[in-house]
C-alpha cells in the first residue's frame, strides 16, 4: 500500500533506538576510575606512540594542540549500564597521529599515566572512529573525567576509552588490557552487548 518500510526501529522514539540492548540513558555523567586520579602539569605531558619496531614518536602538550582539532558529538556506552546521548567533545583523530606513522600493527595497546591499559584492534581507531580529546561540553577536560586528555572511542563500551592517556604501543599480537584480563570482553561492542568473556 506504498508503506515505505523504515525497518524495526522504524516505530520506536528516537531515543530507544540510540539505546544499546541492556541500557539506559542518564543525565549525569558518572565518574569511573579503577584507581586513584593521576595529575600530570600540562610541561610534563607526552603523548608517545611506540611501534612494532619499537620507534616512537612523541607529541609535547603544544604539539598535540597544533594537530588537527576536530568537534565530535557522541553516545557513550558504559558496561554497568548507563549511556549518555550527544556528548560533546574536541581533540584529535587517531588518525592525524599515524598519519606520521609507518606500521602494519594489528593492535593497539593504549597505555594511561596511572597504569591503566586497554587493547583494540587497530582498525578501530582508524577511519575517524576514535580520537583523543581534550575538551567537554566546550571546557578542558576535567581531571575525574581523563584531563588532560583520554581517548574516545564511542562505538565501543567506555572502559576502552583510556583517561589520563600517556600513549599508543602498536603490536602485532593481541595483548589484553587492564579490564580484558579481569574478564571484560576483550572487543566490547555494546551494540552486540559484549560485557564480559564469553558474550
Ligand atoms: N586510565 C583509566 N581510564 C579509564 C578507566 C580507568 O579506571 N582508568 N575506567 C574506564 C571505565 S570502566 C569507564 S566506564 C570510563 C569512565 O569514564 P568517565 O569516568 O569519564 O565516565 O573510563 C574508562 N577509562
Ligand atoms: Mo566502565
Amino acid at each position: 500500500m506504498g508503506v515505505t518500510t523504515r525497518g524495526f526501529h522504524g516505530h520506536e522514539p528516537p531515543t530507544t533506538r540510540k539505546l544499546p540492548p541492556g541500557q539506559h540513558e542518564t543525565q549525569g555523567f558518572p565518574v569511573l576510575s579503577a584507581g586513584p586520579t593521576p595529575s600530570i602539569p600540562l610541561d610534563r605531558w607526552q603523548l608517545t606512540v611506540t611501534t612494532e619496531h619499537a620507534k616512537t614518536h612523541s607529541w609535547s602538550w603544544p604539539q598535540f594542540l597544533g594537530l588537527p582539532q576536530e568537534d565530535l558529538r557522541a553516545d557513550i556506552h558504559c558496561v554497568t549500564k548507563w549511556s549518555k546521548f550527544d556528548t560533546l567533545w574536541r581533540g584529535v583523530a587517531v588518525d592525524a597521529l599515524l598519519e606520521s606513522v609507518d606500521t602494519s600493527a594489528a593492535y593497539v595497546t593504549v597505555r594511561s599515566y596511572g597504569g591503566y591499559t586497554t587493547n583494540l584492534p587497530i582498525a578501530d581507531v582508524r577511519n575517524g572512529r576514535a580520537w583523543i580529546v581534550h575538551k567537554y561540553d566546550g571546557r578542558p577536560l576535567t581531571l575525574e573525567h581523563g584531563g588532560p586528555a583520554r581517548l574516545l572511542v564511542p562505538h565501543l563500551y567506555l572502559w576502552k576509552s583510556a583517561k589520563w592517556i600517556s600513549g599508543l604501543t602498536l603490536t602485532t599480537e593481541d595483548h589484553p588490557g587492564f579490564w580484558e584480563v579481569l574478564g571484560y570482553n576483550n572487543y566490547g561492542d555494546p551494540w552486540r552487548e559484549q560485557r564480559y568473556t564469553g558474550d
